[in-house]
């Protein structure tokens, strides 16, 4: 046979394309191998009829919290990357943590690994968060990590005790990610700012899930994304800024890719997209009975808490309609899901420690949104959600988003972005053959109102209650596999669809990433810096003028 398996009758999607005609996609030894007008059946033993419905590249997550620090409470590697399939993804990168001063960075690794090793069910890798940047971490460990150890990634912290890097630190740190070529991913926010305001507020007494929202205000990411992007333009670093949430954060970064001086990539998240702080004031709790389908609601004044996240979510529809708009003029490269679950019903380390912290201190002290952790599950709706923007009518126009930007935005920069783009997130021959397939559109199965019973996190909610999209991963192929059936999930019953196995994923050793922005479409210059081709980046810093941030 010259094909493992042949794909007929798919409308085929890439960053830069909706193909015009349907294709048949032949995969052999887990790569796609032909894309064609038509193959013929008799190719293949395993022929997958998409119909006519939209086929897009495996959903990339680059930006995930599974099994991380040493939270009891959550998904680990099996849950999460079990969701993740369901919702139609074929790569997920998590977080590994340096915690303690004077850690080399190889344990930690190690540890990381043995963690997720034959439990996930989709290929994955990692970032490192980098919290003690030593001289022998940035001159030694780091270098070897990059080159040899598959891990091209960093991300910083602004805020947080524990995480939190200064502005010197943060400068050596980029010194030494801009001269290795890894990507420098950013939370800006300004610490002491949220620290302020949140004394203040409990203080007052204001100690409810809502007030999460006005302890963390917009000023503060905006002015810590405007202080990242200078700390970048000094060292002439590229940086990606993580989850941003705001308008005024948003048109720090725009202005500065608009100046085409620096790559100053953007990431943003589902919640950003479509939930207010309106959902902090909640104090219903919805419950499906996944018997009955029956639908019931009850009374729970900390109810809010389960949308508590960092960056809040803000405000006002405008602020939603920021990020849209941003999404549509390019300023947002990519967006991952800041999967970050806690349980709901956890009094140890989920949304109720608060609860009961305050339960055990026993003198009537109320639960305060500063003692919950921060983080919103979302691994499985991410794809829904936002191919729901692509394709349904029912949109308005300000938040629609094309097929192609949702394939860009959703898989194909994160792999560019993060050293795996020659593999994966492109529909081509010689690609690896991650696919999604989606129900035809107007098929009625894909129509779902999504449930929290029906997704295959370790979650017991999920900020997207009720929410109805058009359209959902019918199948999903793995390097070839077909590793999820959704027919077979309505069918069989939950979990059944799952057709791979924990040990399907694998580790991804990372490249070099790519810039995604700025002049040119990749070639990017920095005042002073020659050619400002990607090998200029080792260039002393005495070489470079200071920028200015105007
Ligand atoms: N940062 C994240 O990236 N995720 C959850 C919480 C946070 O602060
Ligand atoms: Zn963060
Ligand atoms: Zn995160």
């Amino acid at each position: 046979m010259e094909f493992d398996t042949i794909i007929t009758n798919a409308r085929i999607i890439t960053a830069s394309e909706v193909y015009p005609y349907l294709c048949s996609i032949g995969i052999t030894s887990g790569k796609i191998s032909a894309i064609a007008s038509t193959l013929q059946p008799s190719q293949s033993t395993q022929v997958i009829d998409a119909e006519g419905a939209y086929v897009t590249p495996g959903g990339i997550d680059s930006h995930v919290h599974l099994h991380q620090d040493n939270a009891s409470s959550g998904d680990k590697w099996l849950s999460g990357s079990r969701s993740a399939l369901a919702g139609g993804n074929t790569t997920i990168l998590a977080f590994a943590t340096q915690e303690h001063k004077d850690e080399s960075l190889f344990p930690v690794i190690d540890e990381y690994h043995s963690r997720a090793r034959n439990q996930s069910y989709i290929d994955y890798g990692f970032h490192l968060i980098l919290t003690k940047p030593t001289p022998h971490i940035l001159n030694n460990e780091l270098p070897k990590l990059a080159s040899e150890g598959g891990i091209t990634s960093v991300k910083l912290y602004m805020t947080y005790p524990g995480k939190r890097l200064h502005d010197g630190q943060m400068l050596d740190i980029m010194m030494t990610t801009r001269s290795l070529g890894m990507t420098t991913m950013i939370h800006a926010e300004n610490a002491d700012m949220i620290d302020l305001v949140t004394q203040r507020l409990l203080a007052h007494n204001k100690t409810t899930p809502y007030y999460h929202a006005l302890a963390r205000p917009a000023i503060a990411e905006s002015e810590a994304t405007h202080r990242a992007i200078a700390l970048a333009t000094l060292t002439s670093t590229p940086i990606l800024l993580v989850h941003m949430s705001t308008p005024v954060a948003l048109s720090h970064a725009r202005k500065a890719q608009s100046k085409s001086l620096l790559p100053i990539h953007a990431e943003t998240c589902p919640h950003y997209l479509y939930l207010t702080s309106q959902q902090l004031a909640s104090t219903t709790n919805i419950h499906q009975d996944p018997e009955t389908s029956h639908v019931h609601e009850e009374h729970d004044e900390w109810a809010g808490a389960k949308h508590i996240c960092a960056p809040p979510l803000r405000h006002s529809e405008d602020d939603l309609q920021a990020v849209w708009d941003s999404l549509n003029n390019g300023t947002i490269t990519v967006i991952s899901s800041d999967h970050a679950p806690t349980r709901y019903d956890d009094i140890v380390s989920g949304k109720q420690k608060a609860v009961e912290a305050a339960r055990l201190k026993g003198d009537g002290s109320k639960p305060t949104f500063a003692a919950t952790p921060n983080g919103l599950p979302g691994i499985e709706t991410r794809l829904p959600v936002l191919f729901h923007a692509a394709t349904s009518d029912k949109v308005p126009a300000a938040r629609r988003i094309s097929l192609e930007k949702f394939v860009a935005v959703t898989s194909t920069n994160a792999a560019r972005l993060y050293g795996f783009g020659d593999r994966k997130g492109v529909l081509a021959p010689g690609y690896d053959a991650d696919v999604v397939i989606w129900y035809p559109q107007g098929d009625s199965k894909g129509r779902t109102v999504i449930r929290n019973a029906m997704l295959h996190h370790a979650i017991d909610y999920t900020p997207f209650e009720g929410h109805e999209v058009e359209n959902w991963p019918r199948r999903v192929l793995l390097r070839g596999k077909v590793v999820w059936d959704r027919d077979v999930e309505l069918r069989d019953g939950h979990g059944k669809g799952l057709l791979g196995g924990a040990g399907d994923g694998q580790w991804l050793s990372r490249r070099k990433g790519e810039v995604l922005v700025g002049r040119s479409g990749g070639g990017w210059e920095v005042e002073g810096m020659g050619s400002g081709e990607r090998e200029a980046w080792g260039l002393a810093i005495g070489n470079t003028p200071l920028i200015r941030l105007s």
